[in-house]
């Protein structure tokens, strides 16, 4: 197809001002504008950089999903009416894995505790053996693609051993140890941390339920930069309730926001981060150089980079 015109949808206001990528890409070889929620306004593009979904993409040759995860897209409607679909996967595993080093070092060093104290000018130390160091533990990723192989990356960094759970039990780079998905409940039962990266499926949907929090250690935290519905959260609030794991770090809910009258809120050992685990003020060219990338494929007749549909 010809691309003459591409639009930036505004919901990618979400993550960055959708000003800044079409300034980024005004170099490319077709005019590029924001634009809203107006079918015409939509229609009128022969491509579409978007966060959501909307109706009117079917009618434009290519959609360009700012996200990794693709699970807002109705593939099969995109499939019928031949719309190429793309995704911004391979930008996210380094920003990812910073966030849940951080989180890591939050628990291991005590820092939410002392930034909830903060807020009541309470100076109170921790326990002599609250705190411990990351070297030595261990870290089981659900997931070992693209972003789980990110997270392993920073953590191994840090010392952490990092072991995997992935549909066969394959040995992955970054990966101490793979497990196949039938045996998750021997891979996550030594660890001391299990991080959830995966993507949202068919296969995945409560993936991770009450079998999989008692199967953890009491003092193992849970880290879920993936997708809310691949946890039962309410297996996971019962978990923490009855301290059958010692903590949480959450990007991702069953609900986003999360609603208010979410017990997750008034945790002590959980930390709630807004689905914002990626955020980066690179956001935008990193999106950018994917799109450009994908215009020059498309110029040369190349295959697209990160095509889903
Ligand atoms: C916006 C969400 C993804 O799927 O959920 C993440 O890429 C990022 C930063």
């Amino acid at each position: 197809f010809e691309l003459e015109r591409i639009g930036v949808h505004e919901s990618v206001e979400t993550v960055f001002p959708p000003s800044e990528l079409a300034a980024y890409l005004d170099d490319l070889p077709a005019e590029v504008t924001v634009v809203g929620d107006d079918a015409a306004e939509i229609t009128a593009c022969d491509a579409v950089v978007t966060f959501e979904h909307r109706d009117a993409y079917l009618e434009v040759d290519w959609v360009h999903s700012i996200q990794a995860g693709v699970d807002r897209f109705p593939f099969d409607e995109f499939e019928a009416s031949g719309v190429v679909l793309t995704n911004s996967t391979g930008i996210h595993d380094r920003w990812v894995g910073e966030t849940v080093a951080g989180y890591l070092l939050s628990f291991a060093r005590r820092i939410h505790t002392a930034v909830a104290n903060q807020q009541d000018r309470r100076w109170d130390q921790p326990d002599w053996n609250d705190g411990f160091t990351l070297p030595g533990t261990t870290a089981c990723v659900l997931g070992t693609g693209t972003l789980g192989s990110g997270v392993a990356e920073v953590l191994g960094a840090l010392g952490v051993r990092v072991t995997g759970v992935r549909r066969s039990a394959e040995p992955v780079p970054g990966f101490d140890e793979v497990y196949a998905t039938e045996d998750l409940l021997e891979g996550v039962s030594d660890a001391d941390f299990v991080i959830v990266t995966l993507p949202l499926t068919e296969q995945t949907r409560h993936l991770v339920d009450a079998e999989v929090f008692e199967a953890m250690r009491e003092d193992a935290y849970f880290v879920n930069v993936g997708r809310g519905p691949v946890v039962d959260e309410s297996a996971l609030i019962d978990a923490l309730e009855s301290d059958s794991i010692a903590g949480a770090a959450l990007d991702v809910f069953e609900t986003e926001p999360l609603p208010e009258e979410s017990p997750l809120w008034d945790m002590d050992e959980v930390i709630v981060t807004p689905h914002c685990a990626a955020f980066t003020e690179d956001y935008f060219r990193a999106v950018g150089d994917i799109v450009r990338e994908n215009v020059e494929r498309l110029e040369s007749g190349e295959p697209f980079h990160n095509r889903v549909v």
